[in-house]
């Protein structure tokens, strides 16, 4: 059997987490191979809700090993938090799987981004804060302290070191902060050394021995597509490789094993944070999306900036994550239009662009070019075939279909894992 990859296509929380939950059952394990704690799904089984952050929505599957891979920064007080928060509501979490090679986000990388943050002001990315940015900027810069670390304390002391040698330097000179300790840094980390333990394991040889055995597993990619650092709307992005190419290299899964790459795609558009968003609405409809969507992040309780669904940014996304197909969400959330606009062109400029620009400086001016489809007012929330719904919601997914170039297998029609229709 072979490996699915699971890719946001917009800015993010376009339902991942309930994607990956849906498939849970069928797959052997689930694995995340990017991004921390930054991260936030909210899964709701049976009407029971749950909001992750750093762990993969796999973990609520109690037939799939969940995996924390060798791509992703993993902060030990949030992972052990949440694992705590899951026992104590009786979720099974022995089963977690953390890659030794994983790097560690350390409480300074989450002062680093916080001042960082602050300096750049008006120009500030409106990262979550959670320190993501600066843990990738060690790992490239071969400062970063990783999980295997932990268990040689030697090493672990002159990462830190290393480390907060450069830091140091950084916040006491030029933001006026005191120097962090080394002890204080080591102590903390070596806290969670025996805990984690058990759970850590090369977790390359054991994803390609299961997809040997013929298992299946499936990577649950962070983010997403348009917060990518290379293909994202730099630099308002996250510092890793939410895309599909990514999951490769934060899972150690080769390209030839992956079978399905499915993008999830929301109904409109959302995006935390700051950038650029060419479709975004600052009159009465972003709020309507923004309420009737509850548009609100899972992890720092922002509100979601909304606007109408940008069938370019999707073709784009097609491309560059190869998906074979899309599951589209929040259908729902459209009911009661008169009219669904869907941006099928820019402006820049004077000049109308029917694929996204090459440079940001263009894509920072494009203006949305509409054309609208007839809306629908019935309930569509329990509607589990295509052809329950309105003609009018058919035709709106036909022709985001159509302008994708990708075929849509599945439409979420409410949050329940229930609330999906599988389209064949
Ligand atoms: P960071 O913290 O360095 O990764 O921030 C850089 C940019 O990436 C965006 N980003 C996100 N966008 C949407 N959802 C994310 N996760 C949470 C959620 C967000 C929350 O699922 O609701 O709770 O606010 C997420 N994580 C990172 C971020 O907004 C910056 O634009
Ligand atoms: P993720 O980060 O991509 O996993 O997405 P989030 O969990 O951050 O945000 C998606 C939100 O939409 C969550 O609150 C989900 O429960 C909810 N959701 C997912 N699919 C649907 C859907 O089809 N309809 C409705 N109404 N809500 C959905
Ligand atoms: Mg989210």
């Amino acid at each position: 059997m072979p490996a699915i990859v699971i890719v946001g296509a917009q800015w993010g929380d376009e339902g991942k987490g309930k994607a990956t939950d849906l498939l849970g059952d069928r797959v052997d394990y689930v694995v995340k191979p990017n991004g921390g704690n930054n991260a936030g799904h909210t899964v709701v089984v049976h009407g029971e809700k749950f909001e992750l952050k750093l762990l993969p929505a796999g973990i609520l599957s109690p037939n799939a090993t969940p995996v924390i891979g060798n791509g992703v920064v993993v902060n030990l007080d949030a992972l052990f938090e949440e694992i705590d928060a899951l026992e104590s509501r009786g979720v099974d979490t022995s089963h977690l799987r953390i890659s030794a090679n994983a790097h560690i986000v350390a409480p300074f990388h989450q002062t680093m981004d916080r001042v960082t943050e602050r300096f750049l002001g008006k120009r500030a990315i409106g990262t979550t804060g959670r320190g993501i940015g600066p843990a990738y900027m060690d790992k490239v810069g071969r400062l970063g302290i990783r999980v295997q670390d932990l268990f040689d304390e030697s090493i672990l002391r002159q990462k830190v070191e290393g480390s907060l040698r450069q830091k140091n330097g950084v916040l006491v000179k030029l933001y006026n902060r005191r120097a962090v300790e080394v002890e204080e840094i080591v102590a903390g980390l070596l806290q969670y050394a025996e805990r984690i333990r058990p759970m850590v394991v090369d977790t390359t040889e054991m994803l390609n021995s299961a997809l040997d055995r013929g298992e299946l597993v499936l990577m649950e990619g962070g983010q997403a597509t348009y917060l990518d650092v290379d293909h994202g709307t730099y630099p308002f992005v996250t510092s890793s490789n939410p895309t599909a190419g990514g999951a490769c290299t934060g899972s150690g899964i080769g390209p030839t094993r992956i079978d399905r790459a499915i993008g999830i795609v929301k109904a409109y558009t959302t995006r935390v944070g700051a950038g650029p968003f060419p479709t975004e609405l600052f009159d009465k409809w972003g709020e309507y999306l923004q309420q009737k969507g509850h548009e609100v992040g899972v992890n720092t309780g922002r509100p979601r900036r909304c606007g109408w669904y940008d069938a370019l940014m999707i073709r784009h996304a097609v491309r560059i994550n190869g998906f074979t197909d899309l599951v589209l969400t929040k259908l729902d959330i459209l009911t009661g239009l008169d009219e669904v606009p869907i941006c099928t062109a820019y402006e820049i400029d004077g000049e109308l662009h029917r694929d996204m620009p090459m440079t940001q400086t263009e894509f920072h001016h494009a203006k949305p070019v509409y054309e609208t489809m007839p809306g629908w007012s019935e309930d569509i929330s329990k509607a589990r075939t295509f052809e329950e719904l309105p003609i009018e919601a058919q035709n709106y997914v036909r022709r985001l279909e159509e302008l994708a170039g990708c075929r849509i297998s599945a439409i979420g029609v409410g949050p329940d894992r229930e609330d999906t229709i599988a389209v064949h």
